[in-house]
């Protein structure tokens, strides 16, 4: 990947052009993906009359650094579920309220990061895209209440090799279409055997009235191509500001209950119900 003898194995301009679905099944869709790219490179090198023996030897490379390239995002990942799930387990053990409702991951496919490499103009070689795409691998953590995700970003920061690279607040200035949502990109280290990567993950914490919002957002945006009809994104809009009194709504009701202290009184949800990170 970082350039063979015909040039860089990370082609965009030698793949098709549709994207895969953004919300699909990330491991299966970046596998599809990375064995299309090597085919299609594989093709390339053989169109260029190049001996087979070479070819083979090229793709087997490039297979070899696709698949390290994927590890350090993968363990990124896992070491990042470690920690809320370390949190969510300490929270349950000492307080009657999970600020953590539930939490997915994914990595991301190998066609969304080329599109994203050609949008930003940045160059397609492993270095730059680890460096430019800084939200290969992906969690995002739903929370009841607005406090619960602050709570939950402020824990995360502290942790001594969680490096905050970049922190965008949606919630305290959503988007001009209504998105709320608290991104962070973080930079963690991966402990390999011969080597420690340092690598991006992007955390998303939301409520559960944003994480509504902005699925239903999602999939008109996606059917729409991104242009989604004036009418729809008023509607959109006005669901928004909606679902945002709602948590507030909660908030208050969530601190009329705490004042009064029967959280955990027989009637509330109970922490076993909710998924497990
Ligand atoms: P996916 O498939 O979810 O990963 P950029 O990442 O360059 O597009 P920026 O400013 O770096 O833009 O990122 P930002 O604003 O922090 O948003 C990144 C991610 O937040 C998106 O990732 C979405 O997941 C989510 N997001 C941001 N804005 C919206 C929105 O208006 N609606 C919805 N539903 N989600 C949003 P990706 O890469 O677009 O997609």
């Amino acid at each position: 990947m970082h350039g063979t003898a015909a040039g860089p194995l990370i082609d965009p301009t030698s793949r098709p052009a549709a994207a895969a679905p953004p919300d699909g099944d990330a491991s299966a869709g970046t596998s599809q993906a990375v064995g299309d790219v090597v085919r299609r490179r594989a093709a390339e090198l053989v169109a260029a009359d190049m001996d087979p023996g070479s070819v083979a030897g090229h793709v087997r490379d490039a297979q070899r650094e696709m698949a390290r390239f994927r590890m350090g995002y993968e363990f990124g990942i896992e070491e990042m579920l470690t920690k809320i799930r370390i949190l969510r387990s300490e929270f349950r053990q000492t307080h009657d309220h999970n600020p953590i409702e539930h939490v997915t991951s994914r990595l991301k496919s190998m066609d969304s990061i080329l599109d994203k490499a050609v949008r930003y103009g940045c160059a397609t070689d492993v270095p730059t895209i680890r460096e430019r795409i800084r939200d290969i691998a992906g969690i995002r953590i739903t929370c009841s209440f607005e406090s619960d995700a602050y709570w939950v970003a402020d824990m995360l920061s502290q942790q001594p090799d969680v490096e905050i690279v970049q922190r965008k607040d949606y919630i305290a200035a959503p988007k001009a279409n209504g998105y709320r949502s608290l991104h962070l990109i973080v930079r963690i280290p991966v402990f390999l055997s011969d080597r420690t990567e340092h690598v991006f993950v992007e955390v998303q914490i939301r409520t559960i009235a944003m994480d509504f919002w902005a699925s239903v957002e999602h999939k008109l945006s996606y059917k729409y191509r991104g242009d989604v009809p004036g009418h729809l994104a008023t509607e959109l809009l006005d669901a928004a500001h909606t679902a945002a009194e709602l948590d507030a709504r909660m908030g208050r009701l969530r601190d009329e209950v705490r004042d009064l202290g029967t959280e955990g009184a027989p009637g509330a949800p109970r922490d076993a119900e909710t998924t497990p990170a």
